[in-house]
């Protein structure tokens, strides 16, 4: 096959680096999104979101004349939808964006294009959501235009050269799909391209992050016997980790972001009776930030009216994405219980959480502090100076809740530090 126009609908962390590598690959490409903010921020040049490397890719799209930015799709070789999937308040797949791109792709289709469905998605979306859809042009999947699902596997914070390096699958409706797939992403992917049928491709998809989901939940939960055990939950897992077939993972204050947070929940979703280990896990990890306020009423007594400084709300550390953070829910947590919380997230420092103050700046976030929290293991987190810190905040008791700081070090200064999974030392 040959490919020269591709429309990419969605340009979001997937997306918009997706579109832009393709064309700096040589092929025209054709930028879709439906909120006119995003389309308008990129027409003129912006970022609407931040991850590193992405400004200089995008800049180079545009600047080669074959990136363009519209609000609607065009007839092209092939179709790539990365729209959203999120879950509904009672944790089913909210497929409204995937079908609204598939069926804004309907009257644009011809035949012998290729459409590739990249959004994580409930098993067996490809074939009975999206193909339907399509076919509503009167063209077949499989016969008329080729259909396939192609996870992507990237991991924010490292997505432009993981896009480029990572294995991808490649799952078609039928064999002719899943060739013509491997054809599309030859053009700029250098991991290997295996094939196999779509809802393998979906299955799997939705195995890699309920695998994760799942082991961070028993270094969660193991962090949480230790606490009880009096063990040191950082030692522990060190130590196991020189067993030759044992890995255990971080605990920290649970799991958030847009992938691993929802995707387990599309199986139980399509198999309550039967994903029951996956369904606890998610629950143990939802639970982990009322833990960590656990670990700090401990720590202080009565939290009505303390003065808090809440030290990351990102997902994860060095990203600036909030979704699903458990950060916000520690901060809420605190909030409800009478704490005072100002917020800090230095990767997006204008940031703006319904209900949890924020700061816009270290220095503001700790001027009342009689005690950090530190929520998110940021880069600028790791080189605090505690003799400095002790001079722009009034308390000394630090919570460091993912084994960021050496304690000797700030308990030198006078410090008080108590880290999540490791034994009070008063
Ligand atoms: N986390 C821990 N302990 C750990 C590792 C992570 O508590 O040891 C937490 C993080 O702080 C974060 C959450 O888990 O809140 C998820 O972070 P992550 O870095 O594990 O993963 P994501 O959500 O940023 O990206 C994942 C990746 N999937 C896997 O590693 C299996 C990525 O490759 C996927 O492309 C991405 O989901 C996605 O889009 O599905």
């Amino acid at each position: 096959m040959n490919f020269n126009k591709v429309c990419v609908l969605g340009l979001g962390y997937i997306g918009l680096p997706t579109a832009s590598t393709f064309a700096t690959h040589g092929l025209q490409v054709i930028g879709v999104d439906i909120n006119p903010e995003v389309v308008q921020t990129l027409q003129n040049g912006g970022l609407h979101i931040q991850e590193p490397g992405l400004r200089t890719l995008v800049q180079a799209a545009l600047r080669s004349g074959n990136l363009s930015i519209r609000n609607q799709p065009q007839e092209a070789d092939a179709f790539i939808i990365a729209v959203p999937t999120p879950f509904y308040e009672d944790k089913k797949a909210d497929l409204r964006a995937v079908s609204a791109a598939a069926a804004a792709i309907a009257p644009y289709l011809r035949k012998g294009n290729l459409v590739v469905l990249e959004s994580t998605s409930p098993p067996r979306t490809t074939m009975d959501v999206v193909a339907p859809l399509l076919e509503q042009s009167g063209l077949k999947s499989g016969i008329d235009f080729h259909l396939a699902y192609v996870p992507e596997r990237v991991l924010p914070g490292q997505i432009l050269r993981e896009l480029i390096e990572n294995a991808r699958v490649i799952g078609g409706v039928d064999r002719a799909s899943a060739e013509a797939g491997r054809e599309l992403y030859r053009l700029f992917v250098r991991g290997e391209l295996i094939l196999t049928d779509a809802t393998t491709a979906e299955m799997v998809k939705l195995m890699e992050n309920t695998y994760r989901d799942v082991n961070i939940a028993i270094a969660n939960e193991f962090a949480r016997l230790a606490d009880r055990f009096g063990v040191d939950i950082w030692e522990a897992i060190a130590l196991a980790n020189r067993h030759p077939r044992v890995n255990i993972l971080q605990p920290g204050i649970g799991v958030g972001g847009h992938c691993i947070s929802v995707d387990p929940w599309f199986l139980v979703e399509a198999a309550p009776d039967l994903a029951r280990l996956i369904r606890t896990a998610r629950m143990v990890n939802d639970e982990q930030p009322a833990f960590v306020v656990d670990i700090i009423r401990r720590s202080v007594g009565d939290l009505r009216g303390l003065n808090v400084a809440a030290l990351g709300l990102s997902y994860k550390a060095d990203v600036d994405d909030v979704r699903e953070s458990p950060a916000i829910a520690v901060c809420q947590q605190l909030l409800q219980a009478g704490a005072k919380v100002r917020a800090f997230e230095p990767n997006r420092v204008h940031i703006k959480v319904e209900g949890v103050p924020t700061a816009q700046s270290l220095e503001e976030a700790l001027q009342d502090a009689a005690l950090m929290v530190i929520l998110v293991a940021h880069q600028p987190f790791r080189t605090f100076d505690p003799a400095t810190i002790a001079k722009m905040m009034p308390g000394r008791l630090v919570v460091d809740a993912v084994n960021l700081l050496d304690e000797w070090h700030w308990e030198a200064e006078g410090f008080r530090v108590v880290k999540l999974g490791s034994p009070s030392k008063d």
